[in-house]
């Protein structure tokens, strides 16, 4: 254990952390990386980190950042992930005494608010310990084919309710879908590096203007694609279009999400404190702390994989 590393469990203190926090400031700005930030894919490796849990079995979540081994990173789900890591790998190796799901999940706070958003709470202290037999089995992110009794399934078993659902997926403001990960294709909203209410606007703004297609590998999504740009003369450059997923669609025909998507896209600041109490919450599914905060796994270790 490197000196002055805090122990197992043992959240870094704010001094400790600050340098950190700042080394993900810094790297964020990425000129040749998709729209020029890092901060999306940040965003979505916390949130598929934590998004495994399950309250029934207490299995899955942040604490032992399982995704690095093959067993959970290779996952279909998590394709395009080892973006976000590689990021964040030689932050890693400045501050070796943060674990990796600690780093994880605070450079997504850190990407939300840097890109415009609000503050998230965020206690550390995760570990890096894997147990073998706790590695969630693949299959428990949510499949953007699906819709609203998918999403429920999916986010009920982590224990959210349908506003939490709503405010969750707010996160689709950010970042894009890339054919090679997903098989989905483009981004939300126009400025897709700035956190904002936007996706809860055009899903109702454009309402009854998404266009349902195929792509070549058979998957359906929804396109907008302004009529204007559209017709642009041959050599100039066409803007592309936004897009939305069957489940990002399902927050507006599902009576009770929508009631939610309309609230969060009249009031930005209803949104933003719902997000952040919610993405706090999503980064603290299954950590177990005792009376002093510290986190407590089944072996207190600081690192390992027990298989
Ligand atoms: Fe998401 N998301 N997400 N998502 N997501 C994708 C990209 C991002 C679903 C599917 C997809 C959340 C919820 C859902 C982000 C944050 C969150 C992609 C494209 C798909 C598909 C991946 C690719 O091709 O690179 C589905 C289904 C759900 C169901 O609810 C939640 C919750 C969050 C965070 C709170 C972010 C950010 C991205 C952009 C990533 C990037 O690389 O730009």
């Amino acid at each position: 254990m490197p000196q002055n590393a805090p122990a197992p469990g043992v959240a870094p203190t704010a001094e400790q952390l600050e340098p950190v926090k700042a080394a993900v400031r810094a790297l964020l700005h990425q000129p040749e990386y998709d729209d020029g930030s890092a901060g999306p894919v940040l965003v979505r490796l916390a949130w598929h980190s934590a998004g495994t849990y399950c309250k029934e079995t207490n299995t899955g979540g942040s604490n032992g950042a399982g995704m690095r081994y093959e067993k959970e990173g290779g996952d279909p789900a998590n394709a395009g992930l080892q973006h976000a890591r590689a990021f964040l790998e030689p932050i890693k190796s400045q501050f070796p005494f943060i674990s990796y799901a600690d780093l994880w999940t605070v450079a997504a706070t850190v990407a939300v608010a840097e890109m415009g958003g609000p503050s998230v709470p965020w206690q550390g202290g995760r570990t890096d310990y894997v147990d073998d037999a706790k590695v969630p089995p693949r299959g428990r992110l949510p499949d953007g084919a699906q819709g609203a009794d998918h999403l429920r399934f999916i986010f009920y078993r982590m224990g959210f309710n349908d506003q939490e659902i709503v405010a969750l997926s707010g996160a689709h403001n950010l970042g894009r879908c890339h054919g090679d990960r997903s098989g989905f294709e483009g981004k939300w909203v126009n400025n897709p590096t700035r956190f904002s209410n936007q996706y809860f606007k055009l899903l109702l703004k454009f309402e009854g203007e998404w266009k349902k297609t195929t792509l070549a590998n058979g998957l359906q999504q929804f396109v907008y694609v302004d009529e204007d740009l559209a017709g642009a003369e041959e050599g100039e450059e066409k803007e592309e279009g936004l897009m939305m997923l069957p489940t990002d669609m399902s927050l507006i025909s599902d009576p009770k999400f929508r009631a939610w998507v309309e609230k969060y896209a009249a009031d930005q600041d209803l949104f933003f404190r719902d997000f952040a109490a919610v993405f706090a919450k999503l980064l603290e599914l299954g950590i177990r702390r005792d009376a002093e905060g510290r986190v407590v796994n089944d072996d207190n270790v600081e690192d390992g994989y027990r298989s």
